[in-house]
Formats: structure tokens, sequence, C-alpha cells
């Protein structure tokens, strides 16, 4: 069987070494960039960190003992994700500067387009490209007008100099709140504009001593242990939380958020502006203890009045106001439903997936769509992007798409695809119960949202997305 994995990043990755595990030589990645490591590769803002625990982010077949901090910096697991790319012997199977235009089924495999001109045909094609990196800017007038330097935080000049400089952050999710404290220090004066607030999570994070990083090396188990005890913490805490599993757990997290608020910014004005006014967990919960001293400091401001226009010179808010600056960082998200454009996909009797997912992007069990054999997705709708660690999300399913490679067989390969009505109900008791989640119930607007206004993540607990993805049921399948 020969296969093609689009993307190098970390589900790429985990795809490459199980395929290898599985006894699979003939497969190729295909990377667009010159790197593995996807979202740790193209994240290099100041202060980029994960804020999933060091010891629960990893891969199941690449423990680590060594972390430095307790919540990693990206820099870190960019170079764990490099490494364990070329310890497991992926080198050879990774081209580089290679993107897919275009996956065309041809009533037996795919033929698979590159930006190199070639075309190559596959039996299997798995889709690793990752979700959060189709940067969002907003529809501000006069966005192309400034003079001064300005990017979107996934695309942060290698060279950019802040010293001295007057900056602008838009937005106020996970990554702006990462950004602004680690740039204090270097800038004359940095705002944020916010047009929401968010519920900030303490969170304080700290070098990992040395002893604990040889217990852990010495003894294997204890890494084991606490990877168990972080798991069970985060699945049985906020992720069963936002999916209504767990009121107490929400109502902790919700009173911790408050104190952080009151505990941490004295001024009752900004308190204020910093109060939101949905329920916590409806957004992606911002993790921070960093932020609130930040917003504090005398270089830094926080705006909350609407933004009218970009300026050649600044950001003139809607009070009429012209604020100054020398750069402008746009720290204003992803489009999740896009991940895979504008790549071309072309299924079974001419469908296009675009057409497809025109309104909502629809899986069976996140991995497959009908109407395409043999095309199998990491991080496909309705996975689970917000509540668990990305990894485990991506080895579960994985793991699951090996199941369903199984079933095709190697030797001469067949075909396998959903049964549209099986994908029809799962995707129907979604809808039921994704109206229960947080997501929906919070009050607020979010990136969990797609086009058509429906929430896109997994609303059940994460017992379930294992046990619906442990093994596949081939009476849920067409195979040919
Ligand atoms: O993006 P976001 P992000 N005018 O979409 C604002 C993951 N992540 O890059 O709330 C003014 O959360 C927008 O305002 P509003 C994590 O899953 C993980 O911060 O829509 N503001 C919002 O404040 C996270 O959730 C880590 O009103 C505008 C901001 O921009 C996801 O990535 C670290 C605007 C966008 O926030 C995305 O986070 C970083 C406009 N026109 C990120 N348009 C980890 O630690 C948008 N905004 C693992």
């Amino acid at each position: 069987m020969r296969i093609a994995v689009i993307g190098a990043g970390a589900s790429g990755i985990a795809a490459g070494v199980n395929l290898l595990n599985a006894g699979y030589r003939d497969f190729e990645i295909f990377e667009k960039a010159e790197d593995v490591g996807g979202t740790w590769r193209d994240n290099v803002y100041p202060g980029v960190a994960c804020d999933v625990p060091s010891h629960l982010y990893r891969f199941s077949f690449a423990p680590k003992a060594d972390w430095t901090m307790e919540y990693a910096p990206g820099a870190e697991i960019h170079s764990y994700m490099s490494q364990v790319a070329a310890d497991k012997g992926l080198a050879s199977h990774i081209h580089f500067g290679v993107e897919i235009l275009r996956l065309e089924f041809d009533g037996a495999g795919w033929i698979v387009t590159t930006s190199r001109g070639g075309e190559g045909r596959f039996d299997a094609v798995i889709s690793a490209m990752g979700v959060l990196h189709k940067e969002v800017y907003p529809d501000i007038p006069g966005r192309d007008t400034f003079v001064g330097q300005s990017f979107h935080s996934s695309k942060w000049p290698v060279k950019a100099s802040l010293d001295g400089k007057r900056v602008a952050i838009i937005g106020t999710g996970s990554t702006a709140v990462q950004i602004l404290p680690a740039i204090l220090d270097q800038v004359k004066s940095a705002a944020m504009f916010m047009r929401t607030p968010q519920w900030v999570f303490p969170l304080v994070n700290k070098p990992i001593p040395e002893e604990k990083k040889a217990a852990f090396t010495r003894e294997p188990k204890r890494l084991s242990n606490l990877y168990a005890f972080l798991g069970e913490r985060l699945n049985r805490g906020l992720a069963a939380s936002v999916v209504g599993l767990n009121e107490e757990g929400l109502r902790e997290i919700r009173e911790a958020c408050e104190r952080n608020l009151q505990e941490n910014v004295a001024d009752l004005e900004l308190r204020e502006k910093l109060t939101p006014d949905y329920q916590v967990g409806c957004k992606r919960l911002v993790v921070s203890s960093a932020f609130y001293p930040a917003i504090q400091r005398e270089n830094a401001e926080l705006i909350t009045d609407g933004i009218a226009a970009i300026e050649p010179t600044g950001i003139r808010t809607e009070d009429g106001r012209l604020h100054a600056f020398d750069v402008i960082v746009y720290a204003t998200g992803f489009d999740p439903f896009n991940f895979h454009r504008p790549m071309k996909i072309i299924g079974r009797d001419g469908l296009d997936l675009d057409e497809v997912w025109s309104e909502s992007a629809q899986a069976l069990r996140s991995v497959m769509a009908p109407g395409f054999p043999n095309l199998f997705f990491i991080g496909g709708p309705n996975s689970p992007i917000g509540n668990f660690s990305f990894l485990l999300t991506a080895e579960t399913q994985i793991g699951y798409i090996m199941g369903l490679l199984a079933e095709i067989g190697r030797e001469s390969p067949g075909k396998i695809e959903p049964r549209a009505d099986v994908t029809e109900a799962y995707n129907r008791a979604i809808e039921v119960s994704i109206k229960n989640t947080i997501w929906v119930t919070g009050g607020c607007n979010s990136w969990y949202f797609d086009p058509s206004g429906k929430v896109a993540s997994w609303p059940w607990s994460y017992e379930r997305f294992e046990a619906d993805l442990r093994k596949p049921d081939k009476s849920e399948y067409i195979l040919s």
C-alpha cells in the first residue's frame, strides 16, 4: 500500500511513526514548509508556550523526562518534535517545501498533485494538516495603509525588533495574553485592543528542578504516573466541565478565574473592563498569571474602545482618538474550518469536498467523510480541539485510522468509506449533544462556531472519544 501523509507537524509525525511501527514502508510525508513541527515551527512570538502541562504534551511513543518548564516554551516543543522525527527514522520519508494542491480520487486511488508540478498515485491519503494554522486578519478599514511594521502573531518576523517601539496588540486570546507580558521590558509601550474580555485562569509556570528530571529519567514509572495523573485531571476537569459533565468543576474554574481577577487587579474600573459577561469555558480558557500584572504596568494600556480604522500612523478608535504605533501585532486567531483550503479535494464521482463541506464539515467519528474513500483526517470535523491535549487526540485518531487501513489490506489495497446514513446519524447525535455544551449555552462568540453557526467540537467526554475511536466497526463502512 502506498500512503501519502500531508503535513509534518505533530499529527504527521505521529502518523509516520505509527505507520513505521505497523510495518508500512511505502509512505511519503509532504510538508509545505522547510521544517517539521507545524504550530510549534510557525509560532515563534515572544512568550509562546503550551498551556497543557509539559508532561502531558508528549507522544506516547516518545516520553520526555527532561522538560525544562512545567509548561514548555514553544521552541522546546519544536525541538522535541524535530528530535522525535529524526530518532524514529522519518527523515527519508519527508519531502520539505512541497505543498499539495490537489487530491483526486480516480476510482481506485488518489492522484496527488504537488506544488512542484508533479503527480503521484497513492492508495490512501492521511491528512495531518493541523487545525489552527490559517491565520485570520481583522476586517478593519485601512489595514493596508499602516506605514509601520504589522504582522499576524503566527507570522512573527525572525528579525522583528520591538526595542523602544510603540506596539499595538489586537486581540485578547491565549496568544495575545502570552505576548503582552513577554514584550513589556523591551518596548516603549504596548497597548492591547480588547473587544471581548476573557476569563483568565491563574497559572504560574515554574522551572522543573534538575533532581526531578533525573528522577524521571531513572524511574520511567514516575513519568508515566505523572502523565496519567495530569491526563485524568484535564479530562475529568476542564474537558468534562465544558461539555456539561462536571458542574462542580466548572464552578471551581470560574471561582479561580474570579479570584485571579479580584486579587490581582486593584483598580475597579480596570477590573470591570476585564470582567467577561459570559460563562467561563465558553471561549477557550486563557491561562496566565502574568497577564494581569502586565496589563497594569506603566508602559501597558488596555483599550476597549472599538477600532474604527487603521491609518498610516496608528489605530483610530470609535471615540475619534488616533493612537500612534510603530508596530501592529494581529493576535486575531485562526480559521479552523479552512484547514484544508486552498487544496482541491475531489472524491468519488467528482464530489468536491469544498462543496460537500460548504456549510458544515461533517465526518464519521471525526476521521472519514462519505464519498472520499481511503482519505483519513487527523484533526478532522468535530475533533476535540479545545478539550484535550491535541497530541492525545491525534494519536487516538491515528490508532483508529490504522484499524481502517488494516481493513483495506496491504497487498492489493481495497477501498473503504463511511456509510452516509451512519455518518448522518452520528452528526445528528453530535448536534443534539453540542446544545448542552458551554460553547453554546455560555453566551459568547468564539472560534468553535463554524460558518453555519454550529459549534464544531467534540461534545462528549474523553472516555467517549477513546471508546468511539478504539476500533472501527466494519458495519459502519462500505468496503470494496
Ligand atoms: O486566537 P483567538 P488566539 N477587532 O481566536 C480578537 C490556541 N493557542 O491566537 O473575542 C478586535 O482565541 C478576538 O476578539 P473577540 C488555543 O486553542 C494555544 O489567541 O472575538 N479584536 C480575540 O480576542 C487558542 O484558543 C496556546 O471579541 C478582534 C482575538 O482577536 C487558539 O490557539 C497558545 C478582531 C482572537 O483570539 C487561538 O488563540 C496560543 C477585531 N476585528 C493559542 N478580530 C497554547 O498555549 C478578532 N479579534 C497551547
